[in-house]
């Protein structure tokens, strides 16, 4: 019985049913003027059907979630960061799946008090501007042998 509760921490990228999925979205703000709490969500995520929203975290702001999107809502001064930890694990049923998964920012860029500005979130592993974080599901596996 003992085994019932073990998670394996599986390598880097590989991803099973049952496992903990975290996603850490870094907001910078690269700009000249403060980004202000304006009106609504300065950040949401509406994670794929293939997870379950777990908890979400950020080292500034406030945190709320409502099923399975996480929203977002703070400001970030200039040169500052905010870094949103978003945990989620994978459902079952999911094997061989694509999950994709892309916040979206939105912010005050006119300094009106309205957002004006809406960008996507970006894997920085990958080439593009604007890229998802996608993984596919595996089968489960037993890294350690045994099981
Ligand atoms: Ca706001
Ligand atoms: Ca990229």
């Amino acid at each position: 019985m003992a085994q019932c509760c073990r998670q394996p921490k599986p390598p880097a990228g590989l991803y099973w049913p049952g496992t903990v999925v975290t996603y850490t979205i870094v907001v910078s703000n690269t700009g000249v003027a403060a980004s202000t709490d304006a009106s609504g969500d300065e950040l949401v995520d509406t994670l794929p059907a293939q997870l379950s929203l777990l908890n979400a975290n950020a080292n500034s702001g406030t945190v709320t979630t409502a099923a399975g999107t996480v929203h977002w809502n703070g400001a970030i001064a200039v040169g500052a960061s905010m870094t949103l930890t978003i945990q989620a694990q994978v459902k079952y049923g999911t094997e061989g799946i694509s999950v994709g998964n892309q916040a979206t920012i939105n912010y005050d860029g006119h300094q009106t008090g309205v957002h004006d500005t809406s960008i996507l979130s970006d894997d920085p592993a990958l080439a593009g501007a604007a890229d998802p974080t996608v993984f596919v599901v595996i089968d489960e596996i037993f890294p350690n042998g045994f099981e």
